[in-house]
């Protein structure tokens, strides 16, 4: 039985699965390793003998109930043909001219992609058939946000950019045909899950956000759903449109961030799965008071179907070992 899919799906609530956003990443020596002697990002994320061994490593230390496929959501401005590149302080873009020009070339953007699709179907054989494994894509306005750059130095929106509405929908319209592409090879290729990452969904404008936010996840899910792929959507910062937003899109998993209150989120999120919620910041912190915040996750939603997680990735300072005392704890208790 996988645990996950058994939660998501058929919705039972005494599996209480638990993998971690990031959970392969910087925190991780072993990682930080391979990154060392891997200086272009990219390039690392289409190597799919390494990228198939990341995406292991947090599973051989762990007893987690997912795998995450080692890649980035930029990976697909980049196989639309924009420049990305990674420095110290996060990703840089070069511009979407040809992007908005052209139609998407589905069989060319599929050839780039290609080793991510290897890396799932290399990983698969490695996991037991208890765990799942997760792909992922960033949800159109988080890619969005990047590939013209919609946000400032503080997070905050780019008022002026935003004006460009015409842009803005048109380079959507596209990224759903894409990101839609993306879904389906993964699918394809093996994975059980599928989580949409929308993580600056929380700088879109009130009166916007069915538009940039709703609807193209919308029509995501559906697809995932029509495909018998099971979906969570992780819809970062958008407080209590939560509740509109799960009825009107439907998936069969949201992930909570720290900002959201658990028990709101019980009580209002219906016909779902939740996912997540604890705060990372918690992790670099008093282990006792962490582990009572665990606890207190485990208490609200014992009656529920419920994915063990945090409310946004681990943070590059956590202490692995901190990370095994949460699993045991959650594995003790499930
Ligand atoms: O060594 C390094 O500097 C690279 C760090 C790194 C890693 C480990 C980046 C750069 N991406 C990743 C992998 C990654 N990214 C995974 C797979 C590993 C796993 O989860 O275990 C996933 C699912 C992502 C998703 C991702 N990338 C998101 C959505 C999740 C989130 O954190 O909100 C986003 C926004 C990105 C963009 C990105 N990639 C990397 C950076 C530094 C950023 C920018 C983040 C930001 O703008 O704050």
């Amino acid at each position: 039985m996988n645990k996950i899919k058994e939660t998501l799906i058929h919705k039972k609530i005494s599996l209480k699965p638990i993998w971690f956003m990031r959970q392969a990443g910087r925190y991780l020596p072993e990682f930080r390793a391979i990154r060392k002697n891997n200086k272009d990002f990219i390039k690392l994320c289409l190597n799919s003998k390494i990228s198939s061994e990341i995406t292991m490593q947090p599973l051989k230390r762990f007893k987690l109930d997912a795998a995450i496929i080692f890649s980035d959501i930029l990976i697909i401005p980049f196989a639309l043909g924009q420049k990305v590149s990674f420095n110290k302080s996060g990703p840089v873009l070069g511009n979407t001219n040809n992007i908005l020009k052209n139609n998407l070339d589905g069989e060319k953007f599929k050839f780039k992609l290609e080793p991510v699709y290897e890396n799932i179907r290399i990983t698969k054989p490695k996991l037991d058939k208890k765990i799942s494994l997760i792909g992922f894509v960033g949800a159109p306005w988080t890619l969005a946000t990047y590939m013209l750059k919609l946000k400032k130095i503080d997070n905050n929106l780019d008022i002026d950019k935003f004006k460009n509405l015409d842009e803005i929908e048109e380079l959507i319209k596209k990224l759903t045909l894409a990101i839609k592409v993306h879904i389906k090879n993964q699918f394809n290729s093996g994975i059980d899950v599928l989580q949409i990452f929308d993580s600056w969904s929380g700088i879109i404008p009130n009166s916007y956000l069915k538009k940039f936010c709703f609807e193209p996840n919308k029509e995501l899910v559906k697809y995932c759903k029509d495909l018998g792929l099971p979906v969570i959507c992780f819809t970062k910062g958008i407080g209590k449109n939560l509740k509109h937003f799960n009825d009107f899109v439907q998936p069969s998993g949201i992930s909570i961030d720290q900002k959201v209150d658990p028990i709101w989120a019980r009580d209002n999120l219906k016909d779902t799965c939740i996912q997540g919620g604890l705060d990372p910041e918690l992790l670099l912190g008093d282990e006792k008071k962490l582990i009572k915040e665990v606890d207190k996750f485990l208490d609200i939603f014992d009656k529920e179907p419920y994915i063990f997680n945090l409310g946004h990735g681990i943070l590059p300072g956590t202490n692995p070992n901190i990370i095994s005392k949460i699993v045991d704890r959650i594995n003790k208790n499930g």
